[in-house]
């Protein structure tokens, strides 16, 4: 038998999909049997305490000079002594910038060359903040020095080459979905606090920053209740949140429409939906879409980026081009004037998430890539010094 292996796993622990897959991984990984030890600066927003899962905190000091508290050397920091205090065989970095960064400088401050590095890469950190020339030279020297780099999607592991590292080779291992806890309704009246039996409900989930385009789903939201009776329920906050009350209100619509915050764990809240909208510029994935998948919810996105990777190019949801909100409006419409093709994409969405996009299926790569990181590791050290010297901790 395999012996189980000391990770650590470090995030942001803010609202977004990143955070949420590696804490959902962490939790994955220990109920499997591993040693887990999570680093961010606060628990991320899906911590939960478990057998085996060590949260360390990361606190940044702050100081009269800093204009920008060292929050990237604190973090090298606190990750070597976690590297060498739980002697971990592996550090998994998600979202490049910085974590890749402080990995490795952790791991140089900790002296233990042993410690294989994983970055995860998750969208924006190469779309957006990634291409920012500023980051760039720094993001390529982390990635070039990782012992393996993953991508979400086929298209965020082609973003990443043409655009930060043509030679980093990078694996694609897509985001999962816990199927235990994200699963079709059962309590019919937990809907009901959102909308009633004969309206339909449509959904959006995520951190409102510009790339999601929640303005696309209220103008669509309110095509829809034009001939429809329809509700609309939008779980996270962040700053579009203003500009969308503010178009609801101007279409007199806020009324039909529920505002649930920053929902923690949003298993029970994401299966009551009938639909599940996501007209973003570019989603490197689109977890918040596969957890509506799981739960029987049809999920409606755009053309671009990973997405259509995951819907299975529109089986298994439905692709629209970017700023059409009429196109995905007149989608929902088709939709629900023809049955038997959306439950067809239902079955399709319930298909993809307990199959491919499962913890079942999805982990146990991650477990294979650290243990032949491990021994990639082991095997170039010998060669280095067959004395086996170790490095020590200043
Ligand atoms: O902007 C976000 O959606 C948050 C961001 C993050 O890193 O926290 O999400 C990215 O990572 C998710 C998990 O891998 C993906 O499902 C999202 O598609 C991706 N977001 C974008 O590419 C815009």
């Amino acid at each position: 038998m395999l012996r189980p292996l000391r990770i650590g796993i470090t995030c942001h622990p803010t609202y977004g999909g990143s955070g949420a897959l590696a804490t959902e991984l962490a939790r994955a990984l220990a109920h499997n049997g591993h040693e887990v030890h999570l680093v961010a600066y606060a628990p991320p927003f899906r911590f939960e305490e478990q057998p085996r899962l060590t949260l360390h905190e990361l606190k940044v000091p702050d100081y009269p000079l800093f204009r920008y508290p060292p929050h990237d050397m604190a973090h090298a920091s606190r990750l070597a002594q976690v590297i060498v205090e739980a002697k971990l065989d592996v550090l998994h970095a998600h979202y490049a910038i910085p974590h890749s960064m402080s990995a490795w400088l952790g791991r140089e401050i900790a002296g233990r060359p042993e410690v294989g590095i994983v970055t995860t890469l998750h969208g924006t950190d190469v779309t957006l903040v990634g291409a920012d020339p500023v980051f760039r030279p720094a993001l390529r020297f982390a990635l070039a020095r990782s012992d393996a780099i993953t991508a979400v999607s086929e298209w965020l592991a082609q973003q990443t080459n043409a655009a930060v590292c043509s030679e980093c080779a990078v694996e694609v291992i897509p985001n999962f979905v816990d199927t235990a806890r994200f699963k079709p309704l059962v309590a019919p009246e937990l809907r009901r606090r959102f909308a009633n039996d004969d309206e339909v409900l449509l959904a959006h989930a995520s951190n409102f920053r510009p790339v999601k385009r929640v303005g696309d789903v209220v103008a669509a939201f309110a095509l829809v209740a034009q001939q429809r009776p329809t509700r609309l329920l939008l779980i996270g906050d962040g700053p579009e949140r203003v500009a969308v009350e503010a178009a609801l209100d101007a279409l007199h619509l806020r009324h039909l429409a529920t505002f649930a915050g920053e929902v923690a764990d949003p298993a029970e809240i994401m299966s009551c939906p009938d639909f599940f909208l996501l007209p973003s510029d570019a989603e490197s994935f689109g977890l918040a879409a596969l957890e509506a998948m799981a739960c029987g919810v049809v999920p409606i996105g755009t053309d671009a980026g990973g997405f259509p990777e995951l819907v299975h190019a529109g089986a298994a949801g439905a692709l629209v081009p970017v700023a059409r909100p009429d196109l995905l409006a007149s989608t929902i419409l088709d939709l629900l004037d023809d049955k038997a093709r959306c439950d067809r994409m239902r079955t399709e969405a319930l298909r993809c998430a307990r199959g491919e996009f499962s913890a079942q299926q999805v982990v146990p790569r991650y477990e294979a890539l650290y243990r032949s990181v491990i021994s990639r590791r082991e095997s170039q050290r010998a060669a280095a010094s067959p004395s086996g010297s170790e490095g020590t901790m200043p």
